[in-house]
């Protein structure tokens, strides 16, 4: 039994992993989120008492920090602010969180002498042409386009120098685009399938080209605990399940698996800087952990998120029409 600190548990991976970890391990969690409108306690709902505590609280508390990290093992550090458009809007919550949240929680394990595993994205690598057959590696150089995948690359940067200077005890993971269940109505996959229970359309930024390596959240974080349980301390290891597709399709696949005619979607403004495609080779991961993907069909997965949403609307309604409203202001 290891005591976990799981921060931004409650938002959409870090509560899937808090599940994971009470479903697979007998390990205890205690999980620190700020509950910012991106986190959620009902994501945690129905998980007992004995082995999941809930404290709500900011990453950049030094005191708090220093407390929980001093009754921890492992920190498991997902808290972020995690959208690009947001981050195009204000990006100041971006670098107080990623960065100042992710340097006061290194200073608290560097004290402490805590192991910490760090959560990041393939957005840090910028991104591929659409016909370039290369995909993103541990040796690809950072190139983030936008406030956010900066943020989360000065995070990383961060991790890896207390790794060699100061000797914390850190492992990375940088993982591609993922789906599943109690993701924010925010993201793409989510806000097309509430769009359309909603009565509404589907909407793609511009001609829906740009290509996600689409990975389930689940498969995610069975990587993490690999990592967590096997991996090199200093290593940083790419999460990703081959799972390119272009956005175009997938909003197809969406209104086709959901009795709806497939071009059945509205053309929206485009993102500024929008990053063209994302794709990870993962075989460090398979080669040196042993970990393979479980969710191998995308569509199969997908209908399995869209019945999530279906059979879930007490979980996402409150969220949604004031994300709709935000989105509608800037022609999106
Ligand atoms: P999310 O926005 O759903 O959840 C973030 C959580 O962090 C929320 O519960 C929020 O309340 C909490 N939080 C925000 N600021 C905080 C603060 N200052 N102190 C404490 N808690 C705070 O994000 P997500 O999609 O679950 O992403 C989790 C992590 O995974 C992030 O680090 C993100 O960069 C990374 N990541 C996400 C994806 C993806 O596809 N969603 C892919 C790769 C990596
Ligand atoms: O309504 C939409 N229409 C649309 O075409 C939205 C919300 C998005 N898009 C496009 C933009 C992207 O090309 O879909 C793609 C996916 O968009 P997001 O869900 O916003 O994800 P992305 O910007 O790719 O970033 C995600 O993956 C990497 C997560 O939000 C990040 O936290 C993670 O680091």
């Amino acid at each position: 039994m290891t005591s976990f600190l799981v921060t931004g548990g409650a938002g959409f991976i870090g509560s899937n992993f808090v599940r994971q970890v009470v479903a697979t391990t007998d390990h205890r969690v205690t999980v620190v989120d700020a509950l910012t409108y991106a986190g959620n306690r009902d994501s945690l709902a129905g998980l007992p008492a004995d082995r999941v505590r809930f404290v709500r609280g900011d990453v950049a508390d030094a005191d708090l920090m220093d407390e929980l990290v001093a009754d921890a093992e492992v920190v498991v550090h997902f808290a972020a602010e995690s959208h690009n458009d947001n981050s195009l809007r204000d990006p100041s919550p971006f670098i107080r969180t990623n960065l100042v949240g992710t340097f006061t929680l290194l200073e608290a394990c560097r004290r402490h002498d805590v192991r910490l595993h760090h959560i990041s994205t393939d957005e840090v690598y910028g991104d591929l042409e659409l016909d370039d057959p290369g995909k993103f590696t541990p040796e690809t150089a950072y190139r983030p386009s936008s406030p956010y995948s900066a943020s989360k690359a000065g995070s990383d940067h961060l991790v890896r120098a207390w790794v060699r200077s100061f000797g914390v005890a850190a492992t990375l993971s940088n993982c591609s685009n993922n789906y599943g269940p109690y993701q924010h109505v925010e993201k793409f996959i989510p806000r097309q399938i509430t769009n359309i229970l909603d009565g509404g359309r589907p909407k793609l930024y511009g001609a829906g080209a740009n290509v996600r390596d689409w990975i389930h959240v689940e498969d995610h974080n069975a990587a993490v605990l690999a990592i967590i349980e096997r991996g090199r301390i200093g290593e940083t290891y790419l999460i990703g399940a081959d799972g390119e597709k272009d956005n175009r399709t997938v909003i197809e696949t969406i209104l086709r698996l959901m009795g709806r005619p497939e071009d059945g979607y509205d053309r929206v403004a485009d993102r500024s800087g929008h990053d063209l495609r994302y794709a990870i080779d993962a075989s460090k991961l398979r080669d040196e952990l042993g970990w393979t993907p479980r969710y191998r069909n995308f569509e199969a997965g997908l209908a399995a998120t869209v019945d999530w949403y279906r059979n879930n609307e007490a979980w996402w309604r409150p969220q949604k029409a004031a994300v709709e409203a935000a989105y509608a202001t800037r022609g999106q």
